[in-house]
């Protein structure tokens, strides 16, 4: 007798449950906070092991999320890195290698943020995400060359609203010092790419990361009941290194900051063009002034993690952050003086490689040191978002990395330095570059485990030679299966 009225009961849960259980399969519509400090190296970070530049509120997202110990960059600099992670493929496929918009490449074809927005959430970004020159086009809201309304390289299809943050960079009122070619110290405190510090008057918002953060919070509040895809871009740490009087006290006397290791010779081993652009020696800075570019590089990566702590306290406060997927990431590295190289551009680590933190919600905290490459973003968000991944774009679904942070991908990571025809392949252990496609600029090979500073180049150690072989044919194959794609060949 029971069980006849028992049947329907428990056909009817089972059914309601099953339709609970696919539907709790189903992803949900997280939003995505995308957080990208520009020429931020992850070795400034308190989270990747700084024990001088306190990053707290980076180090809170890493303590909730998982942080990707071996992340790199595809591009050195901020136009190539940018266009490709945004865009999905790699700068020898677009042919973007400088400072444009990867659109006419790309027709119309979905951007990372516009396939969102293709999917009914809304998208925007606060200042710099594309390529915009900096401090110039910053100083007027833009790339400081006029072109598509002062807002840089943008991609105005990406968005559905889009904000600049005009600060007054190097013009900032304060205690100001040209570092770099100014041996005589007679140079004013000047613009452009070029090592300035500047101890500046004033609170956070006088500058442009304050009001890029101001925005965010303000746009993280408004957009609180609806899909986002918010990209927030601080400028700082790039240079000039300006920042309020406020963040300084933990690096001065600039005395006290230590400098990286010096070897006499160290650049005998290797081809000319792996010296970097930018040199201590060629910059003419001194020991003093290397300590303050330090120095002022720290106090503005400690300025942008303030930043960075409010714009999460914003999203904590909205009620959103358990359905709110947060990146925090760089578009490459930066030295601070290691084989007396200063910025960007070159491909060792330091310069390579980007801070990556991933938190979505629901997934244990992790820490990843499997190689994984920014062109790996769209796909992954894209699935984690419950989006179709296009099969075209060039990154690999990390996704699986958040759960088995001993997921791999690939054996090796792939990186390019244009300006210096130079290319990167690293794995595990070797990091093998070349310059120009034919290796005729010259080799380099480290053995990261045994000489992690890669002080010593083994490309031209008989020894050694079946594994410089080896990177050739794999570099070779590399590029030919890049330029393997749906794009017109660049
Ligand atoms: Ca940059």
């Amino acid at each position: 007798m029971g069980i006849r009225i028992q049947t329907p009961v428990v056909l009817f849960l089972a059914a309601l449950q099953f339709a609970c259980t696919t539907q709790l399969q189903a992803a949900p519509k997280y939003n995505v906070l995308f957080i990208i400090s520009d020429d931020l190296t992850a070795t400034a970070l308190s989270c990747y092991g700084n024990k001088v530049c306190s990053t707290p509120n980076i180090d809170a997202i890493a303590a909730r999320g998982t942080r990707f110990t071996r992340a790199y960059c595809q591009g050195t600099y901020c136009g190539p890195s940018r266009a490709s992670l945004l865009s999905g493929y790699y700068p020898h496929a677009t042919g973007v290698l400088g400072y444009t918009s990867p659109r006419p490449q790309i027709g119309d074809r979905a951007t990372w943020p516009q396939h969102f927005k293709n999917h009914d959430y809304y998208t925007a970004r606060v200042s710099k995400i594309y390529h915009m020159g900096v401090p110039g086009g910053v100083l007027i809201g833009g790339d400081g060359r006029d072109h598509n309304n002062y807002n840089g390289a943008d991609d105005e299809a990406s968005w559905t609203e889009r904000f600049n943050s005009p600060g007054p960079e190097w013009k900032a009122p304060g205690d100001g010092e040209t570092l770099e070619g100014n041996p005589n110290g007679k140079k004013p405190v000047v613009g452009g790419n070029t090592f300035v510090v500047v101890e500046a008057d004033g609170d956070d918002e006088t500058h442009s990361d304050g009001m890029t953060a101001a925005k965010a919070v303000e746009l993280i509040e408004h957009h609180k009941d609806e899909p986002y895809w918010l990209g927030v871009g601080f400028v700082r740490p790039h240079v000039p290194f300006v920042a309020p009087k406020t963040y300084y006290p933990p690096f001065k006397p600039y005395e006290k900051m230590v400098l990286p290791e010096k070897r006499p010779g160290d650049w005998d081993d290797i081809p000319k063009a792996g010296i970097n652009y930018k040199t201590s020696k060629n910059m003419k800075m001194d020991i003093r002034r290397q300590k303050k570019a330090m120095g002022g590089y720290y106090a503005s990566v400690a300025f942008m993690d303030a930043q960075v702590g409010k714009v999460m306290a914003a999203l904590e406060k909205s009620g959103a952050a358990d359905r709110t997927i947060v990146i925090f990431t760089s578009d490459h590295g930066y030295h601070l003086g290691e084989h007396d190289f200063w910025a960007k551009v070159s491909l060792r680590d330091e310069s390579a490689a980007v801070p990556l933190i991933m938190s979505v919600p629901g997934k244990k905290p992790a820490v990843c040191n499997s190689l994984v490459e920014l062109l790996d973003l769209y796909p992954t968000i894209s699935k984690l978002c419950g989006l179709p991944v296009p099969d075209r774009i060039q990154g690999k679904d990390i996704s699986p990395m958040l759960d088995s942070p001993d997921h791999t991908v690939r054996d090796a990571a792939f990186s390019v330095a244009p300006s210096r025809k130079g290319f990167l392949l690293r794995e595990d252990k070797w990091a093998y570059i070349q310059y120009k496609e034919d290796a005729s600029g010259g080799i380099e090979l480290f053995d990261t485990e045994q000489d992690p500073q890669q002080f010593t180049n083994l490309a031209e150690h008989p020894e050694h030679a079946q594994v410089v072989q080896r990177f050739r044919k794999k570099m070779t194959a590399k590029l030919a299966s890049v330029r393997q794609n749906d794009l017109a060949t660049p």
